[in-house]
């Protein structure tokens, strides 16, 4: 049997019920477990106040993936965690455990039903910029980096935001 080539995908991690960076870190040590897949680098942890959302601050972070998984199975895996972690879905962008997007898939262009690949809303914003670019600074054009530079992002550690 052929094996599939390896492809970098980048996901998107976010939490903002709970102990929302201890779920940020488990997610990344279930991300490195995945099957045919390698976590290759992870960002510093962000702490930022929810987009379009409501609740608590948010920890996000980005990390890095070398898999031989289709996209769809990736996104499926994703999911998956995401019940892990207990996440419900009351409504759309409630507060949650664990949310696990699928950013980019090399440089594919996805339009499905269930996925759509860049995520369509990555580049407006910095929660997902800044932590992209601390990763695969190659994908994050400066310009994009400047557009959200007025959206509150701080690394998680510092104080907390005024
Ligand atoms: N995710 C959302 C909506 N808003 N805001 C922040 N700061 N961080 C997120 O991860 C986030 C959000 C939808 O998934
Ligand atoms: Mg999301
Ligand atoms: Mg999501």
């Amino acid at each position: 049997m052929t094996m599939r080539p390896e492809v970098t995908a980048a996901v998107g991690l976010g939490a903002n019920l709970g102990d929302a960076a201890a779920q940020v870190r488990q997610a990344l040590v279930w991300l490195g477990e995945l099957p045919a897949t390698r976590l290759v680098a992870v960002s510093r942890l962000w702490r930022s106040a929810p987009v379009q959302a409501s609740g608590p601050d948010y920890c996000n972070a980005v990390a890095l993936l070398a898999t031989r998984l289709t996209a769809p199975d990736l996104l499926q895996a994703l999911l998956a965690l995401e019940q892990r972690a207990g996440r419900q879905r009351p409504f759309r962008n409630a507060p949650r455990t664990l949310d696990l997007d699928l950013l980019l898939y090399g440089q594919a262009r996805i339009d499905s039903p269930t996925l759509t690949v860049p995520h369509p809303r990555m580049e407006q914003r910095a929660f997902v910029l800044v932590p992209l670019a601390e990763v695969a600074p190659a994908w994050v054009p400066p310009a994009a980096l400047r557009s959200v530079a007025d959206q509150s992002l701080a690394p998680w550690d510092d104080r907390p935001m005024p």
